[in-house]
């Protein structure tokens, strides 16, 4: 299932009457029957970007039972109050009725916040959703959906035929299947559009077609292929809401993102105007890539989870920006492996540059026995016909369900990720209402947590599969386990994505053979395993007569896979810093996918923290690793071309080399970041419980203070020497980051030290060391520093333990100077990935902070 939907409709009638209030909002110029409705709302409210929503009582048809009733909570990642925090509460089957223009397709989005609303539980509003004689909803849970989905609310977007006698009945439904069920809606936006569909080939027949222009459609994905979300405030008069791609895109092979040149301007036509795309859609594109033999080799692939039974509407938008000639740049598009347009040529469709244009079509996706539902959309270069460049290009791509022959559009409730599944059945005692805000303190972390259930779950699993692991297994007990908003969120990666792998390994870095692997691990020995992690273990071996290094070997049956494999090896052949772990080579022999590093020599910095027979790090040592691993981050975020987020900051994640050096690994998880205009990327949730960014995990948009948020969580640890999260505690205390900031504010920070090291903390250290800590675990990410700035904080943390008076104000002055120029220097170093970085901005600072060196 789609992950961001909107709408609905249903008509009914009583046109005469309301015709007077009904126009709100002229879209097309022709007929102003939109309406926009706050649900439960008493008068007219203005919701963040500076619409209008109205009250829908008008709406109603006769004296059906209903009530209002306010939200009880307020989600952070909710975008307005209005219309989520109001809504509109059915007991019986109850209806609106709107007079529309019967001549005009409209928009229907229907707007669901599954919150308690007056003791009516979310989980028991399971109901149906008609617009006349069609079927938008069927015992549709919000509730199960956004947790499945793991959002606050939900948008269902639909778009109705023209109702030739112009009375749109929206009826909802509440389950007879179930006790106590009931209906809400929070907001409810019909707007009238002119048509915009017409037959389309089906893919696979190649002489028929199918006339999408007599059917209600859902919206299932609106992706701006390249380029940045673009809210519907930002679209083209009609609140359309386009996403980014790069949640949907499979393996690294990725191809490059572009956008028009200033001097290229976008020429709508006769029959593409704006209500097809906005510009900004048709500006920013993906293609392959510079190297033609590379783009032959691999296919740039989307994949989206769909409902099997339904006929889709594959709409893919194109405007090329670079080329303007034909046969320059021609390209195969595949949909679900089958050809649908052979040798396209965007300018041979649009006749110029700057033009767009858009190929619609159609393919039905049976129930395959498998349980396959996904939608795969991919492009390769035409080599037979020989053109100028071997490469491809997509701007935009929408995909829609048709209705089905008995005018239904309704698939079942998402299921949240397998992982969940398997978690909720080991302990279903765990499942409790999600969204629990007993006050900000008790916040984001455990409220989330909470949220899908799985929190007690999650660690009877993780523990239980600790048990039963290797006895050498040095990992820690939790924490190593990623989670997956997974299959119901759009990417699902199965191990067949290897197109282009192999090229990959061996363009990128050294590649090893598999023979060479067996000697040097004694063939996988589980003697030689130093850790476990979702994606397979981790092997002590030794190479080139006596080179130790780790070997990663992961589970072919993992399901972080091929992405994850490739991403990583992406990304850490091109960066090299002395506190970034070292990537050697990879293997990729017989559907293995082997990686190795340099061996570190002290293990992970949680070994070295709790539950440990090592001997503790002093005060001193774990400073000075919490700055390495600050500047590893500080590197990632900043020193790259763009922004690289790791996304699974934690303690296994900090390793320490045999001089107890920080560096920073495990970069399977890690997005390249949002680019110069975008403040972050919207993407599937992953990560590890007691580190997740609040903010992450509920708005689904990463940013580098995903990061921060982590990295504070990290510094805590150090400090307190205690798990992340650790269930046998008073309830108060069961979350670091719940109670760390509870102590800070409450004055009580001793509470959290680790015993070990209470005596050798200075308390001018401490307080702002924990300050520090505590910034990063803001609320919202605009709240907390940057990684320069955490990093410079703890390097005067480290001054005030050894000169407890503080450095002199001059030596201070000049470090946030030091600090200023630092960040500029790293935002200038461009796209030079390969040289070591890592001396010049470290001696800036350590020279200036502290003249002796050190
Ligand atoms: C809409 O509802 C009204 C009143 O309940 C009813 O009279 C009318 O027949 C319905 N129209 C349709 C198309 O269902
Ligand atoms: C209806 O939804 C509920 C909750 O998701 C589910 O348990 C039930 O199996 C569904 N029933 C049908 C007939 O799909
Ligand atoms: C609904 O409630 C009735 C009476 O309380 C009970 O007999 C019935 O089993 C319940 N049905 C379900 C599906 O829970
Ligand atoms: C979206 O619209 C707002 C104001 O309407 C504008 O400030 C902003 O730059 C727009 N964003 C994009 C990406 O066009
Ligand atoms: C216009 O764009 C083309 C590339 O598309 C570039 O070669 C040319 O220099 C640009 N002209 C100006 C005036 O910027
Ligand atoms: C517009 O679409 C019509 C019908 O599909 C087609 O005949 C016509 O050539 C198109 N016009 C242009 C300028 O592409
Ligand atoms: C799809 O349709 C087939 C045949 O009608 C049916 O057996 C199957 O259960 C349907 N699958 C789903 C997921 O509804
Ligand atoms: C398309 O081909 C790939 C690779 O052969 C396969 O994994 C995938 O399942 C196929 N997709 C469909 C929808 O058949
Ligand atoms: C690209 O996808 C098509 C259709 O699934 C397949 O036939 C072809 O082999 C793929 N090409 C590459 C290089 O993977
Ligand atoms: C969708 O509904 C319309 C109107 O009821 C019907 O004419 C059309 O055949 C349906 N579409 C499909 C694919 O069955
Ligand atoms: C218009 C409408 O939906 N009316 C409904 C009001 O409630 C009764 C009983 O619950 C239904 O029978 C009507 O259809």
């Amino acid at each position: 299932m789609s992950f961001y939907l909107h709408f609905l409709i249903l008509l009914i009638s009583f046109p005469l009457v309301i015709a007077k209030i009904g126009p709100r909002r002229s879209t097309t110029g022709q007929n102003p029957d939109s309406f926009v409705l706050s649900c439960g709302a008493s008068k007219d409210a203005t919701d963040d970007v500076g619409r209008i929503w109205s009250p829908d009582s008008k709406f109603l048809t006769s004296n059906n039972n209903s009530d209002t009733a306010n939200a009880q909570s307020q989600d952070p990642s909710l975008p307005s109050v209005v219309p989520y925090m109001t809504a509109r509460i059915f007991k019986s089957q109850s209806a609106y009725t709107f007079p529309v223009s019967p001549k005009d397709r409209h928009w229907i989005r229907l707007h669901f916040y599954p919150d308690s609303y007056n003791n009516h539980n979310p989980a028991n509003a399971i109901f149906s959703v008609n617009a006349n004689e069609f079927t938008l909803l069927n015992n549709f849970s919000a509730y199960e959906t956004a947790n499945a989905l793991t959002q606050a609310y939900i948008v269902r977007e639909f778009t109705l035929i023209p109702i030739p006698f112009g009375t749109l009945n929206l009826t909802f439904n509440p389950s007879a299947t179930f006790n106590n069920s009931f209906s809400f809606v929070n907001g409810i936006e019909l707007i009238s559009m002119p048509e915009i569909f017409q037959a389309a080939p089906m893919v696979g027949f190649s002489d028929q077609s199918m006339d999408v222009e007599f059917n209600t459609l859902q919206t299932m994905f609106r992706i701006n292929v390249g380029g940045q979300f673009i809210q519907g405030s930002n679209d083209s008069d009609t609140s359309r809401t386009w996403y980014e791609d790069t949640p949907y895109l499979l393996g690294a092979a990725a191809g490059v993102t572009f956008q028009a040149d200033k001097n290229v301007s976008i020429q709508y036509s006769q029959n593409v105007t704006k209500y097809i795309a906005p510009v900004d859609v048709y500006k920013t594109a993906r293609s392959m890539g510079p190297d033609g033999n590379v783009n032959k080799n691999y296919n740039l692939t989307w994949i989206f989870q769909v409902d099997v039974n339904f006929t889709y509407l594959v709409r893919l938008h194109f405007c090329e920006l670079q080329f303007s000639k034909i046969n320059q740049r021609v390209f195969d598009v595949y949909i679900n492996n089958q050809t649908a347009i052979e040798a396209a040529d965007v300018i041979a469709f649009s006749g110029a540059k700057g033009v767009p244009v858009y190929k619609d079509y159609t393919i039905y996706l049976k129930d395959q026995k498998n349980g396959d539902d996904n939608l795969w959309i991919a492009l390769n270069p035409s080599v037979s016909v020989k053109p100028q460049y071997y490469d491809s290009i997509l701007n935009g791509l929408e995909i829609f369900k048709i209705n089905d022959t008995k005018g239904n559009l309704a698939g079942p409730n998402p299921q949240p990720s397998e992982l969940s599944q398997k978690i909720g059945n080991e302990e279903p005692k765990s499942f409790e209402p999600r969204k629990r805000h007993n006050g900000p303190v008790i916040s984001a972390v455990m409220g989330s947590i909470a949220g899908i259930g799985l929190f007690l779950g999650i660690f009877s699993f993780v523990v239980h599969r600790k048990k039963r692991g290797s006895p050498q297994d040095n990992s820690n007990s939790y924490g190593w386990l990623p989670i997956y908003g997974g299959s119901s969120s759009g990417t699902k990666n199965t191990g067949s994505g290897m197109s282009g792998g192999s090229t990959l390994v061996g363009s990128l870095c050294r590649h090893f053979t598999l023979a060479e692997l067996i000697q040097g691990t004694n063939n996988f020995d589980e003697s030689h395993v130093i850790g476990v992690g979702g994606f397979g273990k981790v092997f002590k071996g030794t190479i080139d007569k006596g080179m130790k290094v780790a070997v990663k070997r992961s589970n072919s049956c993992s399901e972080q896979g091929v992405n994850e494999f490739l991403t990583e090896i992406d990304l850490l052949s091109k960066l090299r810093h002395r506190h970034l772990v070292s990537l050697i080579g990879a293997c990729d022999e017989n559907n293995e996918m082997i990686l190795v590093y340099d061996y570190m020599a002290n293990g992970t910095l949680r070994e070295h923290l709790h539950k440990t027979n090592n001997t503790t790090l002093s005060w001193k040592q774990r400073l000075d690793i919490c700055i390495g691993a600050a500047r590893g981050l500080h590197y990632l975020h900043t020193g790259a071309k763009h922004t690289i987020i790791h996304r699974d900051v934690k303690t296994t994640n900090i390793l320490l080399d045999d001089k107890w050096v920080a560096k920073v690994s495990d970069f399977g998880l890690s997005k390249t970041g949002p680019g110069l205009h975008q403040t972050h990327i919207s993407t599937v949730v992953k990560g590890s419980f007691g580190y997740l960014d609040p903010e992450y995990f509920r708005r689904q948009q990463l940013t580098d203070k995903s990061d921060v948020y982590s990295f504070g969580v990290v510094l805590f640890e150090v400090l307190s020497g205690r798990p992340p999260l650790n269930p046998s505690l008073p309830k108060e205390q069961v979350s670091l980051a719940d109670w760390a900031q509870r102590c800070c504010k409450e004055g009580t920070l001793e509470d959290i030290i680790d015993p070990h090291i209470k005596d050798e903390i200075t308390i001018e250290c401490l307080t702002n060391f924990a300050e520090t800590a505590a910034n990063c675990l803001s609320d919202y990410g605009t709240d907390r520093p940057s990684m320069g700035s955490v990093l410079w904080n703890l390097e005067y943390a480290l001054q005030l333990q050894k000169n407890p008076d503080g450095p002199q104000v001059v030596a201070e002055q000049k470090a946030n100077d030091a600090y200023t120029r630092h960040e500029t220097h790293l935002n200038m170093e461009d796209c030079d990935l390969l040289g070591d970085q890592s001396s010049a901005p470290n001696a800036v600072f350590s020279q200036i902070v502290n003249p002796q060196g050190r």
